[in-house]
């Protein structure tokens, strides 16, 4: 291994103690990891500012980001131009992501309504109903498959209309809907949005970047209020809406005397599929008779968030762990589907003998084996998975390893949730939270969310972000693998109320919950969404998502996803605060538009800092300015 690696200290690295545990193995077994190439491959200063393009063969064009406008590409695009379709193409990538996998669950949807696939049934009638409701879908007097087959439907031209208004922009407070029709963002359908945005930043089309921020905007819109909402509704009523469950998550959720089956990706399916497969009495068996003392499933990154928020499986960490797990030597297979996986996991659970399983077709590893996951027999699938787990226990190597720490807290908190417990209906109004925001024992609502990056130090931004957060009396709703970076750090316990200022502590006290609340996946940041759209619907602060005392932030962010849920939460009204590093030319006319021009214009912002404090001082400022602007400032 190159010399720099030992030079760099481990806690430099990471604030996750097995993390830093298994990189410290790592070393000594002479495998190399991902925080190893980041520290060896440092980022071109040209590209890390977005600064060049490569649409066409006249190019690559670089532009001086010292100074912006000295030059133009050889086809004359400016800086402007560049950056702005370089960050829309960011966006088209992200939201394509998001829509495919919830056309995925649709597709799931329908195939369970239609009797196609009887492994899986509606666990959640009561939230098809709402959905359908919300809608404008007749459901009095009708069977439920009827209003089903209507709600997919209505829900697939999320994704294939091509005019009009997607369907959830019936969810979105009327102000804000008013506010995108004057700006011409409506989204019409993901897959149109997607076609026109790849369109648009085609050499020689839209070379006007406030034109193109509009289509921008309405990609991401079709994303957040469409893709990603579909699929956290579809999902909750497939497998059942999250309600507060106690999880243990962190390495430390590794049993060495039993057979460790981990998966890590995005769609619910595989990790639904396998829980029924681990508990399969004659693979229990055959675990037992190999000499493990059970199955022992668990989930990483958001497919683990999904399962985590809905039925309690422990989680073993976040992007930047998921090689490091590998190094305890006591995972007896791991199975991905699509999306963060890191192509290097192949040959890091080939040092260890570890399985390593591809199951999407549109995700496939050179040299990987693939068994691919039928939706129709999904059990086919994660049972051969089983049973290779099972015949790696067996012959297992004596070089196992695993961290013992764990960190206990409650997830699980669906909307639906989070304004039962402070007093509300589960279906109804915000009412009680307003009221706390309103009295000032709740400051404002801060979404925390997004990856780890091993550029900087994992897990450390989203802890001291949300630290501080939290002691000044910000309620902070969190998603993705920030949640779990909190979760590890013990801040997803009700415990955690004592590091809460007095407001938010006593709320908390009150009513018995974490001043943390995890709400799932990348996915889920739709929630928040929700959550938002029904605070302003439920009446005394404002009338659009913007007049919200709430801001967003992504500390340690690296994913084209991240950047589209950025997007979308600026376009709905949010501050938006991205940690480390931007895509964006600084001092140019696109940067002033994103970061201070969108605001005027009535939506929200976007922000960037370096440093958690930072962060944390910008969002509790902006959240002050909302409160005044509201008449309720402390
Ligand atoms: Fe250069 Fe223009 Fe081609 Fe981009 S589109 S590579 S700026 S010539
Ligand atoms: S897994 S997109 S690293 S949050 Fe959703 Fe984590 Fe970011 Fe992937």
């Amino acid at each position: 291994m190159a010399k720099l690696q030992e030079l760099i200290n481990v806690s430099d690295l990471t604030t996750c103690e097995a993390t830093a545990q298994m990189i410290t193995k790592a070393r000594k077994d002479g495998v190399e990891l991902f925080f190893d190439r980041a520290s060896n491959m440092k980022a071109c200063p040209i590209g890390a500012e977005s600064a060049c393009c490569k649409h066409c063969s006249m190019g690559p064009c670089r532009m001086n980001v010292n100074s912006p406008y000295d030059r133009v590409g050889i086809c004359g695009a400016t800086i402007d131009t560049i950056v702005a379709r370089n960050f829309g193409r960011m966006v088209a990538a992200g939201t394509a992501a998001h829509t495919d996998h919830g056309m995925g669950m649709l597709e799931l949807f329908r195939d369970v309504i239609n009797g196609k696939n009887t492994d899986f049934k509606i666990q959640d009638p009561m939230k098809l109903l709402e959905v359908a409701k919300a809608l404008d879908i007749v459901t009095e007097g009708r069977e439920l498959k009827e209003i089903a087959l209507d709600l997919y439907a209505e829900l697939e031209k999320t994704y294939t209309q091509v005019d009009g208004e997607i369907p959830m922009m019936k969810r979105v407070p009327p102000k804000t809907l008013e506010s995108w029709r004057k700006e011409g963002i409506v989204p019409r359908g993901a897959m149109r949005e997607i076609m026109e945005m790849m369109h648009r930043t085609a050499i020689g089309v839209d070379q006007d970047y406030e034109n193109l921020t509009k289509q921008i905007s309405r990609t991401a819109l079709a994303d957040g209020w469409g893709g990603s909402m579909v699929s956290t509704d579809i999902t909750d009523i497939l497998f059942g809406t999250p309600s507060p469950v106690e999880v243990e998550v962190g390495m430390g959720v590794l049993k060495e005397d039993k057979v460790n089956i981990i998966v890590h990706g995005h769609e619910p399916i595989l990790l639904e599929a396998m829980i029924i497969s681990a508990a399969d009495p004659e693979l229990k068996k055959m675990a037992i008779e190999a000499g493990a003392k059970g199955i022992n499933l668990i989930g990483m990154c958001c497919s683990g968030l999904d399962a985590l928020s809905r039925h309690g499986l422990p989680h073993a960490g976040n992007f930047s762990s998921t090689e490091a797990v590998l190094v305890t030597g006591a995972v007896d297979a791991m199975c991905v589907d699509v999306q963060c996986i890191k192509q290097d996991l192949k040959r890091v659970a080939e040092c260890y003998d570890t399985p390593f399983i591809t199951t999407n077709y549109r995700a496939k590893i050179e040299g990987a084996l693939h068994i691919q996951l039928d939706e129709h027999d999904p059990l086919k699938c994660t049972e051969e998975i089983v049973i290779k787990a099972i015949t790696r226990f067996k012959t297992r190597g004596k070089t196992i390893e695993i961290p013992r720490k764990t960190g206990l807290g409650v997830h699980g908190f669906s909307y639906e949730y989070i304004n039962y417990m402070l007093g509300g209906s589960f279906r109804g109004s915000y009412k009680p939270l307003n009221e706390n925001i309103i009295n000032g024992r709740i400051r404002g609502v801060a979404g925390v969310v997004g990856c780890t990056n091993p550029r900087s130090k994992q897990d450390f931004s989203h802890v001291e972000l949300v630290k501080e957060l939290i002691r000044n009396d910000v309620l902070v709703l969190q998603t993705g693998c920030s949640q779990l970076a909190l979760a590890k750090a013990g801040l997803t316990g009700p415990g955690a109320a004592a590091m809460a200022g007095p407001g938010l502590a006593e709320v908390c006290e009150t009513v018995g919950m974490p001043p943390v609340l995890g709400l799932g996946s990348c996915v889920d940041n739709s929630r928040i969404l929700i959550a938002a759209s029904k605070m302003v619907r439920t009446g005394g602060l404002g009338e659009t998502i913007a007049d919200l005392p709430a801001a967003g932030c992504a500390p340690e962010w690296m994913s084209e996803k991240a950047i589209a849920i950025g997007q979308y939460f600026v376009a709905s009204g949010v501050y938006t605060i991205f940690g480390h590093t931007f895509p964006m030319t600084k001092g140019t006319k696109f940067e002033k538009h994103l970061f201070e021009e969108l605001e005027t214009k009535g939506f929200g912002k976007w922000g960037f800092a370096d440093d958690p404090l930072e962060m944390a001082r910008l969002m509790i400022a902006h959240i002050d300015k909302k409160r005044q602007a509201l008449g309720i400032d402390k």
